[in-house]
């Protein structure tokens, strides 16, 4: 059985809806962030970069939440949660995948953790505020694709990328221009929260309403 190391609304949402989607047997471990247990030591041989999630998959190890997202898509194909092997559409997905992971949420990252940055209050805020406006253009682009009138990013069946992109845009929830702000981003967040699977993960992480 899968087992799943999480905090509310860390990095772990994203493996923890698609888990739920898959239907696939699984436990939740708490990784306690108000005890500092992501940096223990009993922690960071699961996941040594001291960050949140990792998953266990029998023998298997893996951290980083995009990492998580496709072996868990690759391992339940049934599911379809990853389009055809060596499609346009599959190609479209790792570009969306990795702009997520490696540009928008890294951006968020830096909002949310500015005194890593640099050293004094003044210098802090600037950082927030800066990374906030390019949030904001991030969340533009990823608008601007939504705005044929698709349902999901990549056209009309859910994938892998949705949850992910539903994740990050929760972590906007208290911006002066959040995600849900967007013209197409609000609706299709709408449609992101009738998902059973999803409701069902914002839930058994006890977060409460507005979830966006
Ligand atoms: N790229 C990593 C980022 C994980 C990450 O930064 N998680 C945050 C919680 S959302 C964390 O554990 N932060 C603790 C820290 O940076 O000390 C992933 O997606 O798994």
């Amino acid at each position: 059985m899968y087992q799943l190391y999480y905090y509310p609304s860390n990095a772990s949402l994203a493996p923890h809806m698609l888990l739920e989607e898959i239907g696939a047997p699984f436990e939740l471990r708490l990784v306690d962030r108000a005890q500092n247990a992501h940096k223990h030591a009993d922690y960071l041989k699961l996941n040594p970069t001291g960050r949140i999630p990792a998953l266990l998959d029998g023998e298997l190890t893996l951290f980083e939440s995009a990492a998580i997202c496709l072996h868990l898509a690759e391992r339940h194909e049934q599911a379809q949660l990853l389009p055809p092997a060596g499609s346009a559409e599959r190609a479209h997905c790792y570009k969306w995948l990795m702009y997520l992971t490696n540009t928008l949420q890294a951006e968020i990252l830096t909002y949310f953790y500015p005194e890593r940055l640099c050293d004094d209050a003044a210098a802090t805020a600037q950082v927030k505020a800066h990374a906030e406006a390019r949030i904001g253009d991030m969340l533009a682009l990823l608008d601007a694709e939504l705005a044929d009138g698709r349902t999901w990013l990549l056209g009309e069946q859910y994938r892998l990328v949705d949850p992910y992109l539903g994740m990050l845009c929760r972590w906007t929830r208290g911006f002066t221009r959040p995600a849900r702000s967007f013209v197409h981003l609000g609706p299709y967040l709408q449609r992101l929260l009738t998902r059973p699977a999803v409701v069902r993960a914002l839930r058994s992480e006890g977060l409460p309403e507005p979830w966006v």
